[in-house]
């Protein structure tokens, strides 16, 4: 460093020794006077020189280093809608879906044209039953009167329900009468003629011999007395079981098994007040 400096101090001097010199030489008034001084000095500072021609054009610099990443950019418009695509193939079917709640109550329904009976159902079957009690005892009440014979003192009824001798005697006795007894030949008769008009071939009257064998008695335990009307070769008791006596439509009796069922006929005594 100190070396250059030295070399340019140098160069300095060699310069101011040159000036004088040209004095000398070319310019005497004008140098006379300056280069008189005998002074060697620097002369005054020049005008500015022309400014000079443009430079050429530099080299291209390097290539700088990468820059910082820069701020992450806006979000860019919306794109164009896409154009439809094809259709896809028919999916699997789905499982069946859970089964909904039920639904709301529908309102009240309009009322019946007739009746809505539906309630009354139990009961109408109870009186259904009632009711064919009912009957049966209206029809049996309808019977008599449509059907009923009679004597001075007693009323005749044909039941027309296949029963046993004891069946038959019970459904007379709990309607407040008796199997029919026919003690005398009127009432035979007319007893007779009832069942043969009634299109019947035998009915149980009230007369048996089921409590000693061959003695019969009447259904209220009178013995028989003066009147019978067995038919001929009758009573036999052919089988031994015979204590019950039907009644054929010529009126003349035969004994016969208690067991079988045939209808019968019943007698209501006449109250006399
Ligand atoms: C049966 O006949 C006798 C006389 O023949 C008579 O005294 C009696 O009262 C009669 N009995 C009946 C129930 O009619
Ligand atoms: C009389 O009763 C017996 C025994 O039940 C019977 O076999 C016979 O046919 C009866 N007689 C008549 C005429 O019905
Ligand atoms: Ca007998
Ligand atoms: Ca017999």
């Amino acid at each position: 460093m100190k070396k250059q400096l030295w070399k340019h101090e140098s160069f300095f001097l060699l310069l101011i020794f040159q000036v004088q010199i040209f004095c000398l030489e070319d310019d005497n008034q004008p140098a006379a006077e300056i280069c008189s001084t005998h002074t060697i000095l620097p002369g005054p500072k020049g005008d500015d020189g022309k400014k000079g021609d443009q430079g050429e054009m530099g080299k291209q610099g390097k290539v700088g280093p990468a820059g910082t990443k820069g701020d992450k950019g806006e979000i860019g418009d919306m794109g164009d809608q896409g154009m439809m695509g094809k259709i896809g193939p028919i999916g699997r079917k789905g499982d069946k879906g859970l089964k909904g709640s039920s639904g709301l109550s529908g309102g009240k329904g309009k009322a019946g044209a007739v009746c809505d009976c539906g309630k009354y159902r139990k009961v109408v079957g109870q009186l259904d039953i009632n009711v064919a009690r009912l009957k049966s005892s209206i029809k049996f009440v309808k019977n008599v009167l449509a059907g009923i014979r009679e004597t001075e003192e007693k009323y005749y009824y044909i039941v027309q329900e296949e029963k046993s001798y004891k069946e038959a005697f019970t459904h007379c006795r709990i309607r407040d009468g008796i199997l029919a007894m026919p003690k005398d030949e009127a009432a035979n008769a007319v007893i007779s003629d009832y069942v043969s008009k009634s299109g019947l071939f035998r009915v149980f009257i009230g007369v048996n011999d089921m409590e000693k064998e061959g003695q019969f008695m009447y259904a209220d335990r009178t013995p028989l007395q003066n009147y019978s009307n067995w038919k001929e070769g009758e009573p036999q008791d052919t089988s031994g079981q015979e204590d019950c006596v039907e009644m054929l439509s010529t009126g003349k009796w035969n004994d016969t098994e208690c067991h079988l069922t045939m209808y019968f006929v019943c007698e209501f005594p006449k109250r006399r007040e």
